[in-house]
C-alpha cells in the first residue's frame, strides 16, 4: 500500500485498516466462488466462471471520487460515499452465465445482496454493459464483525474486452474523448452485443443435441 499518501496523510493507520478490511471481504468472496466452482465440478455441470479479477481501489483513485462527490478526502466519507472499495469481476463465457451466477449469489444465505445494476439489459450511455451486484460481506475481525460492501461485476469475455479497450482510450482522453470517438465506441459496443447474442444462439443450439465423441450429432 505504499503511495502517495502514506507520507502525506497522518491518518496512515485509519487507511492501511480499511485496506486491510477491504482486502479481507474479497479473500471471503473468493473462498465462496471457489465452492461455487467446486459443487459446479461435483455436479458435472460446465463451469459457468472463465476467470476472476480482484482489485481495492487505490487512494489516489478514492480520493479523487470523494472529491467528485464533493466530500472531504478521509476514512469515514470513504466508507460512507464509496460502495466500491472492494471489487471483484467475474468473467464468463456466455450472457446466460451471468445470470446463473446472480441466481447462485440470490441463494448464498451468508451473503446478502444489496442492489442491482443491470448494465447489459440497460447499457450505459457510453455503450458500457456489465452486471453489477452490490453485496455485503461479513468480516469477522478479533473484537469485532464489520459489515464491508463488494461491489461485484459480472460480464462475459466480449463485454469485458469491450470495457477494457475503452478504458485505456477514455484514460488517454482524460474522459474528454471526441463525439466521434465515443460514437465509435459505442458501435463496437453494439457488435459485441450481437456478438454475444449470437454465441448465445450457437450455444443453445449445440446444447439440444446429444454430441458424443466421435458419433456426430444425433
Ligand atoms: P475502476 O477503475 O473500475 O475503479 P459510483 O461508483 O456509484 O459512484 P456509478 O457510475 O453509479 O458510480 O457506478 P457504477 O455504475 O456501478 O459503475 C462503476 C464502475 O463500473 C466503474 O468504476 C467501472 O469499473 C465500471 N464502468 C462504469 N461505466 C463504465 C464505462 O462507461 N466504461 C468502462 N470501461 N467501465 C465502466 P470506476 O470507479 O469508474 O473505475
Amino acid at each position: 500500500m505504499e503511495g502517495v499518501w502514506m507520507n502525506q496523510d497522518i491518518h496512515k493507520e485509519e487507511w492501511e485498516q480499511l485496506f486491510m478490511i477491504h482486502g479481507f471481504a474479497i479473500e471471503e468472496i473468493k473462498i465462496k466462488l471457489n465452492r461455487i466452482f467446486e459443487v459446479y465440478k461435483s455436479s458435472g455441470e460446465s463451469n459457468p466462471i472463465e476467470h476472476v479479477k480482484t482489485r481495492i481501489k487505490r487512494y489516489e483513485s478514492i480520493a479523487r471520487k470523494l472529491e467528485e462527490k464533493e466530500k472531504q478526502v478521509n476514512v469515514t466519507n470513504a466508507k460512507q460515499f464509496l460502495n466500491d472499495i472492494a471489487g471483484v469481476r467475474i468473467i464468463c463465457a456466455f450472457t446466460s452465465d451471468i445470470y446463473g451466477i446472480l441466481e447462485t449469489l440470490i441463494h448464498e444465505t451468508d451473503i446478502q445482496i444489496i442492489e442491482i445494476k443491470d448494465y447489459i439489459k440497460n447499457p450505459k450511455a457510453s455503450g458500457y454493459q456489465s452486471l453489477h451486484i452490490l453485496v455485503d460481506i461479513m468480516v469477522q475481525l478479533s473484537d469485532c464483525v464489520e459489515h464491508v460492501p463488494v461491489e461485484v461485476q459480472i460480464r462475459t469475455m466480449a463485454m469485458d474486452y469491450w470495457a477494457t479497450l475503452e478504458h485505456k482510450l477514455r484514460y488517454k482522453y482524460f474522459d474528454k474523448a471526441p463525439v466521434h470517438i465515443s460514437e465509435e465506441l459505442k458501435k463496437c459496443a453494439s457488435i459485441i452485443k450481437s456478438l454475444d447474442r449470437k454465441m448465445m444462439a450457437i450455444k443453445e443450439e449445440i446444447d439440444q443435441y446429444d454430441f458424443k465423441e466421435n458419433e456426430g450429432y444425433k
